[in-house]
Parts: C-alpha cells; sequence; structure tokens
C-alpha cells in the first residue's frame, strides 16, 4: 500500500477559506489517503500575527509531498512589514514554473476549441519587489529583472510540457495534433531584458526541433489571443505578461472562477485557484469552488495520480454541462451544493 500523501491546506484570505474546503472535499471523495496540515498565511494572518509568511508555515510546507493554497487579499497601499505571501512561498520554495491551463468549458460564452496552456515565469521580472521613490518621492523606480537561468528553465518548462501534451493527444487520437510554442516578449522595446528572454527562450528551442516555436510581441499577443484562442498551444511568457495573458484567457472560457494553477518547482507544487479571493464575497457561501477544486486535481495529476485527477475534471465537465451553477457562471447554487454535485458525479 502506498503511504499516505501529506498535503497542505493554506485557505488565506476572503473566499480562500470557502473554496478551499469546497477543494478539500473533493479530494477525500477520490478515496486516496491524504494527510492535511492546515497552515497559515495571508492579510489576515498578517494582522493577527505580525507576519503574512510565519516561519512555522515555511517549515511545515517543506515537509508536505504538496499544497493547495487559496487567494490572498494583499491591500494595493503600502503597508510597514507586509509583503505578499504567495510571491514569497513561489521564491522561497523555488516554485518557478506557472502552469496555467486554459481550456474551453460546456458554459454559455466559453468559446470553443480553447485547448491551451500558459507558462509563466514565476519568480523574477517586476514581481523582486524591488522599488523604490526619488527626488523626494516624486519618481518612482521598479527594478525588472530577467535572468538567463530563469529564461532557460522557464523555456525548457514550456517545451517539455508542449512534448507531453503532443503525447497525449497522439494517445487520445484527437487532432489537430501540432504542438506548438509561442514565445511572448517586448523585446522591440525593452531589448536589454526582454531581449534576453527572448534569445535565451529561442536557444532552447534549439533543442527542440519536433516542436514548432514562434514569437509573439505581448500586446499583439492580447489581441490575437481573444480573435484565435484555438490556435495556441502552449504560451510561456515572463512574469507581469503571464499573469495578465492568464486573466484574459480566463474571460474566453467562463471566467476565472474556473481557472486553476499549479507553481511548479523541481521538487514541490503548490496549486491554486488563479482568482483571488473577492471580498465582495466572501463568507456568503457563494464562491465557485471550480477553480479550486481544478487546482486539486492538477495537484493530484503533478503527484502522479492523474486517473484521479481525470475523474475530478470529468466530474467538474459534467456538472457545468447540467448541473446547478453558481452566480458567476448565471446560476443561483451556493459553494456547498456545487461542491456537492461534482462530488456526486464522480465514478
Ligand atoms: N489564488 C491566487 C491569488 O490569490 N491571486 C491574487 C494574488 O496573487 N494576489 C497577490 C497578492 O495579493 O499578494
Amino acid at each position: 500500500m502506498r503511504k499516505p500523501l501529506k498535503v497542505a491546506l493554506i485557505p488565506g484570505d476572503g473566499i480562500g477559506p470557502e473554496v478551499i474546503a469546497s477543494a478539500q472535499s473533493v479530494l477525500e471523495a477520490t478515496n486516496l489517503p491524504i494527510d492535511y496540515c492546515w497552515l497559515d498565511a495571508g492579510w489576515e494572518t498578517f494582522q493577527r500575527a505580525g507576519t503574512s509568511l510565519p516561519s512555522e508555515t515555511l517549515v511545515k510546507l517543506r515537509e508536505c509531498d504538496g499544497a493547495l493554497f487559496g487567494a490572498v487579499s494583499s491591500p494595493s497601499h503600502r503597508v510597514e512589514g507586509y509583503s505578499s505571501p504567495i510571491i514569497a512561498m513561489r521564491v522561497a520554495l523555488d516554485l518557478y514554473a506557472n502552469l496555467r491551463p486554459i481550456e474551453s468549458t460546456p458554459v454559455p460564452g466559453s468559446r470553443t476549441n480553447v485547448n491551451l496552456l500558459i507558462v509563466r515565469e514565476n519568480t523574477e521580472g517586476l514581481y523582486v519587489k524591488q522599488e523604490r521613490l526619488e527626488e523626494g518621492g516624486s519618481r518612482a523606480i521598479a527594478d525588472r529583472v530577467i535572468t538567463q537561468h530563469a529564461s532557460e528553465r522557464i523555456t525548457t518548462m514550456a517545451f517539455e510540457q508542449a512534448k507531453s501534451r503532443q503525447e497525449q493527444r497522439k494517445q487520445r487520437n484527437d487532432t489537430p495534433n501540432d504542438a506548438l510554442v509561442t514565445v511572448v516578449h517586448k523585446a522591440n522595446v525593452l531589448r536589454v531584458t526582454d531581449g534576453l528572454f527572448r534569445e535565451t527562450a529561442l536557444n532552447v528551442a534549439n533543442g527542440y526541433p519536433s516542436v514548432p516555436v514562434e514569437e509573439q510581441l505581448v500586446d499583439s499577443m492580447v489581441y490575437r489571443l481573444i480573435l484565435e484562442p484555438e490556435r495556441y498551444d502552449v504560451v510561456v511568457a515572463p512574469n507581469l505578461y503571464g499573469d495578465i495573458l492568464s486573466d484574459a484567457a480566463a474571460a474566453l472560457v467562463g471566467g476565472l472562477g474556473l481557472i486553476p494553477s499549479a507553481n511548479v518547482g523541481d521538487s514541490f507544487v503548490l496549486a491554486e485557484p488563479v482568482h483571488g479571493s473577492a471580498p465582495d464575497i466572501a463568507s456568503q457561501g457563494i464562491a465557485n469552488p471550480v477553480a479550486a477544486i481544478r487546482a486539486a486535481a492538477l495537484l493530484l495529476t503533478n503527484l502522479g495520480y492523474k486517473s484521479e485527477a481525470d475523474n475530478i475534471e470529468w466530474a467538474i465537465n459534467s456538472t457545468l454541462a447540467d448541473g446547478p451553477k453558481t452566480q458567476d457562471l448565471g446560476g443561483t447554487a451556493t459553494t456547498d451544493e456545487m461542491t456537492e454535485e461534482i462530488i456526486k458525479r464522480m465514478k
């Protein structure tokens, strides 16, 4: 018998606790042996404990096989001593790739034939948060760091994902079978930083002659993504571009309430919904749990439990097609009702 998985649950703020509770119920319904470890992080943790990421959280996280994070509401204004815990966790655990699958869903308004993966660099760019004020506060500067090392490993991840997606399509006899990696940058303006990202990415591409590659400026990428999302397969981008592109892409397939992500490193995975903490609907029991449940499925896939993950995905799509739906999808179901329906439909 396999030893139980140890999964950390970090609910965070706003709707985080509600959707993580749903994801845990679905994980329990898989009947996999899982030991859970509840950990603190977020704005509420900061208000209570004076830190948004207690050192105990990081110590315990490292003892787990993987983690599921809810959401955080970092304030938009500067608060002395506060910094975003999710960004700190990505850096501390070297979770250098943020994988965001965007697929057509059976809900009204979703575009058809969309099946793409956004591979977002997760540790640098503007998110190094090296900001300062000059000239008595009238000039604000942010350093934007791009390294060859991070650009190389994120692009390698993108090409490896493209190869494995191609293999899966072949096995399912899906058409079209074409892999494509789109490298997103703005090297025509940011010649040094995005220039290094572009050059490094295209060098990595040379090692994958069987996977076609193209490059796209980030502004035209947004335009083309909205015009013809079905032409994309794997999209790799520096940190902030990847973040913005994935919210835009979510809007094409039913909204942020449906989209999961996995922060992946060489030895750890932390999955989370792409959405934030939605404080306007927190504690009302009406949040859409699907993105968090999908994040749980992504976690299982990354931990080697693909058939359990596929079962969860199947039950979600079946529920989205003809089951009760939460308000963001035009229905009246509560978080619990939608979760229970998904569990009921799992095989
Ligand atoms: N589950 C993803 C999430 O919480 N997104 C919002 C986010 O990343 N915010 C950054 C922050 O508030 O620190």
